[in-house]
């Protein structure tokens, strides 16, 4: 079975801290193994320009958690984390989905699962390659492939040794 895949991001109130601050509560949700992480990425915004750049990252979990509860546990973590966000599409502390959750598809009132920006996103396709590329993500197909078709749109690996 396919894992489960989170996509973090941030553009406030230091945003590497965040993300790394994000995938340390990840570690510690009940029921739930961090099986991957990607390399923190930095991308210019998608959506209004007067922001800052994201930093962005993936993680693969395992959990027993259904996907409503997991989505639960992550909006707990985007508030203990302060989140806030000043305008759709515009700048905020800690953003965290669930991208794909095993082989489901769901579309209900809270959840669109796999997550539909996801094709377009570099910022999303390219650190879920780099954990993942034989993935098959319902609906979508094959990571690798998914990712030779979208533009790296000026999203860069940050080496974390070097900060
Ligand atoms: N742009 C980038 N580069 N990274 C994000 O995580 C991100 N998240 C968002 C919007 C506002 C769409 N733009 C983004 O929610």
């Amino acid at each position: 079975m396919n894992g489960i895949f989170i996509g973090l991001g941030s553009n406030l109130a230091a945003p590497i801290k965040q993300v790394l601050m994000a995938i340390k509560a990840l570690h510690a949700l009940p029921e739930t193994k961090l099986i991957k992480q990607s390399s923190l990425y930095a991308s210019p915004p998608m959506g209004p320009q007067d922001q800052p750049d994201y930093i962005n990252a993936v993680v693969e979990l395992t959990s027993q958690l259904s996907a409503s509860e997991l989505l639960d546990q992550l909006q707990t973590i985007e508030q203990q984390q302060g989140r806030v966000k000043l305008r759709h599409w515009g700048e905020r502390t800690l953003d965290l989905d669930i991208l794909v959750y095993g082989d489901q598809e769901i579309n209900d009132e809270r959840l669109t699962i796999p997550h539909p920006g996801l094709t377009e996103r570099a910022f999303v396709l390219y650190p879920l390659a780099e954990i993942t590329p034989d993935l098959i993500i319902p609906k979508l197909g094959n990571v690798a492939s998914l990712v030779q078709n979208c533009p790296r749109a000026g999203l860069n690996r940050i080496n974390l040794d070097l900060l």
